[in-house]
C-alpha cells in the first residue's frame, strides 16, 4: 500500500481540517437485511447527519447477558445526590471484551458489523469496548480526538442500549450534522502547546463548549433496549446531565476502525505543528512483531488479542475469497 503520509513527515503532510470521505452505502445489499423504511431512514441520517439507528436486530438474550455482567461488576450508586457519586475509575469498564465472551459477542455482533459495512462500504474491526451502568455526563467531544486515522475518519462507534433509555438517566447527546464540520484539533481551537499535558484535553472540551457547540442543534439518543446508535468519527457527542440518580443507563459502546487506514494516532496527545505525533499501535496490518507499545503489559494484551482476531480472520477471509 503506498504511504500517504510517512510518520516522520506527519506534521507537514497531514492537512489540518481534512475532509472525511467514506464510501457511500451499498443500497442493494442493505435492502436484503432490513425493510425499506429502515433503509431510507438509516441512509438519510448517516449521509446527512453522521449517525444511524439499527432497530431491534439484536437478540435480547445477548443484551441481557451483557447487562447482567455489568450489573454485577460495576458498583451501585451510593448517594442520592446529583451527578456521579463514585470515582471516575468505577463508572465504566474499559475493554471487558478481551475477557468476557458476552461483551465480545456484542462487540462483534454480525448485525452490527454488517450495518457498519452497509453504511460505510468498509469492514469494521472492534478495538475497544466501554461498559456503563449509569450515564457518564462526559463533556461533548469528537472521537477523532481519541482515535485518529490516516486517511482521516476511518473509525465509527456503536452504542447499544441494554435497557430502554430514560430521559432522566443521562442519555447520550449528539449534534446531528456536526460530523461535516471541519475536524477541530487542539491547534485549531487555540489550545496552547498541543496535547501531551494533562490540561490540554480539558481545554479542548472547554473550547468546544464555548466556541462551537452553542451554535449547533443537539438531541438526546433515547433508544429502546436492543437498539444500536452508530456515530461517525467526527460527530460531536457526550453524556447529558443525570436528573435522577436512581436510574441506571445500562449500555455498551464499541469503537471500531474501518478497513483502509494506514496510520493510527491519538490527536489529543499529539502536537501536530511540532511533529510530536502519539501513535496508536495495533496489529492492523497483521505484522507479527509488536512495537514498543508492547513494553506496557496492558497494550501488549490488547495487541495480541486483536492480532489473534484480525490476523486469523484476515487469512480466513482471503482463503474464502480465493475459493470463490
Ligand atoms: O455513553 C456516553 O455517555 C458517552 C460515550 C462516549 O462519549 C464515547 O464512547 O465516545
Amino acid at each position: 500500500m503506498p504511504s500517504l503520509c510517512p510518520m516522520q513527515a506527519f506534521h507537514t503532510c497531514l492537512p489540518l481540517n481534512p475532509v472525511i470521505n467514506v464510501s457511500p452505502i451499498q443500497v442493494s445489499e442493505f435492502v436484503k437485511t432490513t425493510d425499506a423504511n429502515s433503509l431510507a431512514e438509516a441512509r438519510e441520517s448517516w449521509e446527512k447527519d453522521g449517525y444511524a439507528i439499527l432497530h431491534k436486530t439484536i437478540d435480547f438474550a445477548v443484551i441481557d447477558s451483557v447487562a447482567s455482567h455489568i450489573k454485577q461488576h460495576l458498583p451501585d450508586r451510593t448517594t442520592s445526590g446529583k451527578g456521579t457519586s463514585f470515582d471516575e475509575g468505577s463508572t465504566r469498564i474499559t475493554d471487558a471484551w478481551i475477557d468476557v465472551p458476552q461483551i465480545r459477542n456484542l462487540a462483534e455482533h454480525p448485525a452490527v458489523l454488517k450495518f457498519i459495512r452497509q453504511l460505510t462500504g468498509r469492514d469494521a474491526m472492534p478495538f475497544q469496548t466501554l461498559s456503563f451502568k449509569y450515564g457518564t455526563q462526559q463533556p461533548a467531544h469528537s472521537d477523532i480526538m481519541h482515535f485518529g486515522t490516516v486517511p482521516q475518519g476511518l473509525m465509527v462507534a456503536a452504542w447499544v442500549a441494554l435497557e430502554d433509555i430514560h430521559p432522566d438517566s443521562g442519555p447520550v447527546l449528539y449534534y446531528p450534522g456536526s460530523n461535516k464540520l471541519p475536524v477541530a484539533y487542539l491547534e485549531d481551537l487555540g489550545v496552547p502547546d498541543g496535547g501531551g499535558n494533562p490540561e490540554s484535553y480539558f481545554r479542548y472540551e472547554t473550547a468546544l463548549e464555548q466556541q462551537i457547540l452553542p451554535g449547533l442543534e443537539v438531541r438526546p439518543a433515547l433508544l429502546k433496549k436492543g437498539e444500536t446508535f452508530l456515530w461517525s468519527a467526527n460527530l460531536f457527542h457526550g453524556g447529558s446531565t443525570i436528573n435522577d440518580t436512581r436510574l441506571t443507563r445500562l449500555s455498551q459502546v464499541t469503537h471500531y476502525y474501518l478497513e483502509g487506514a494506514e496510520r493510527y494516532w491519538v490527536p489529543r496527545a499529539s502536537n501536530i505543528r511540532r511533529g510530536r505525533i502519539a501513535e496508536r499501535g495495533g496489529p492492523w496490518h497483521c505484522v507479527d512483531n509488536c512495537s514498543s507499545i508492547c513494553d506496557d503489559p496492558y497494550y501488549a494484551q490488547l495487541y495480541w488479542h486483536a492480532y489473534s482476531l484480525y490476523c486469523g480472520k484476515e487469512k480466513a477471509k482471503r482463503n474464502e475469497r480465493d475459493e470463490n
